[in-house]
């Protein structure tokens, strides 16, 4: 084998079987995934690594957010592992691949490199991380926020679903809280392979991002209180219509989004009407705006130009107003040094690859503050993602997941 195992590849054909089979583990209506964070479901899809990660001789640490830590051992135990992974959890109507491809193809380096017997200096350890996608609990990238210090493990644990069911009690309830204190690993590097989850990559004729920055985000639940009443017999001028509240400032959010182009976007996308009956005016409705820049100015003027929007409104139709960040982190700048192994790695393996801002939050963007960080993508088909159409080639996969492989190889040094 020349140096450290540059021509070493991934299996692919057992790397596209095994996001097949995971797929079959909560799967959604039309051919995706619906495997939400701390359901059955997720649990299942978790013992289903867990037997993978034990068949390919690794050791599992769990800690007390459930993040799940598969070790391959090195050949010196005092150096700092290296990390890869991302999430298995999926959005209600998820596709196969957010998140799972960067868990399983971590999985398949680790097959790989057992496959041809190559040792490395430094471990390697394989995460997936609780409750990424943030739709049953709400703020995304929990476990890996508590992880790195964002938030505090009482701040996650009290966390309620939509049915008011706690954080806390579901991990237990599922049997995966683990004994390790979370935060308290420490990491050479953690890298993390992920879709791209819009148009760039393939609209450029691109195989491999690069991924140099994050955008950052605001989640903003914003909460409207007006008067139930009837929709036939109450005149127009003596309505308090949170529903109409709600669509005026959805309305302020596109604009103020398209306000401030190029590099910014903003969208409602969780609403709850109360009473949500046909015939009664909402006399209150509570709903998040996600806005997103890798601009720190913009994404802070787009959030005071929303707050401002919001109360706006409510004031002309006489509705009260609450306003709570749920979800926030800066735009994240991914460490130089690993983002030049990637490149390097995308260019040693022949592949079409270009530097880009990863247009969604994942996992990497917490762990940056604590550890060097880069994420690599792959395209997905039509830029779609948080759809149950969510596509992406086995090729795609494979090269991705081989200048993980690659980079890997480098930064825990085959020995
Ligand atoms: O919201 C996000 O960007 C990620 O998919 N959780
Ligand atoms: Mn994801
Ligand atoms: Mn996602």
């Amino acid at each position: 084998m020349s140096a450290a195992g540059s021509n070493l590849r991934v299996n692919s054909v057992r790397l596209w079987d095994a996001l097949g089979e995971m797929a079959l583990i909560g799967p959604g209506v039309a051919g995706g995934c619906n495997r939400q964070t701390l359901t059955d479901a997720d649990s299942q899809g978790r013992h289903l690594f867990a037997e993978w990660c034990k068949a390919a001789g690794m050791s599992m640490g769990v800690d007390t957010m459930g993040n799940m830590f598969a070790t391959r051992a090195g050949t010196d135990p005092e150096a700092l592992p290296v990390y890869m992974g991302s999430h298995l959890d999926t959005q209600p109507t998820g596709g196969r691949y957010d998140g799972v491809l960067g868990v399983l193809g971590a999985l398949e380096v680790v097959r790989s490199l057992n496959d041809a017997g190559v040792q490395t200096k430094h471990p390697i350890v394989v995460t997936n991380w609780t409750n990424e996608e943030g739709a049953r609990f709400a703020p995304a990238m929990l476990a890996s926020g508590v992880f790195a210090g964002l938030h505090s493990q009482d701040y996650a644990y009290n966390r309620t679903d939509m049915e008011g069911k706690r954080f806390g009690d579901e991990l237990a309830r599922i049997g995966w809280v683990g004994t390790e204190v979370v935060g308290a690993r420490k990491m050479q590097a953690m890298i993390e392979l992920h879709i791209e989850q819009g148009p760039i990559l393939e609209a450029e004729g691109k195989e491999i991002g690069v991924v140099t920055h994050g955008q950052g985000l605001w989640w903003l639940e914003i909460t409207l209180t007006g008067r139930d009443a009837h929709t036939g017999s109450t005149p127009m001028n003596m309505r308090v219509n949170a529903g109409l509240g709600m669509a005026r400032i959805t309305e302020r959010v596109h604009q103020i989004a398209m306000s401030h182009q190029p590099a910014a976007v903003g969208a409602v996308g969780q609403v709850q009407v109360f009473p949500n009956s046909r015939n009664v005016i909402p006399g209150k409705v509570i709903f998040t705006v996600d806005i997103r820049s890798p601009d720190q100015a913009k994404l802070d003027a787009m959030r005071a130009e929303v707050e401002r929007a919001a109360q706006a409104v409510a004031a002309e139709l006489g509705l009260g107003c609450a306003i709570e960040a749920v979800g926030h982190f800066d735009p994240v700048t991914f460490d130089a040094g690993l983002v030049k192994v990637v490149r390097g790695a995308a260019e040693q393996l022949g592949l079409r690859h270009m530097d880009i801002i990863s247009g969604a939050g994942h996992d990497a963007c917490w762990i940056n503050r604590v550890a060097p960080t880069v994420m690599i993508m792959c395209p997905c088909v039509g830029g779609l993602s948080h759809n149950e159409a969510e596509e992406i080639t086995s090729a795609w996969a494979a090269a991705a997941t081989d200048v993980m492989l690659q980079t890997v190889l480098q930064v825990a040094v085959v020995v």
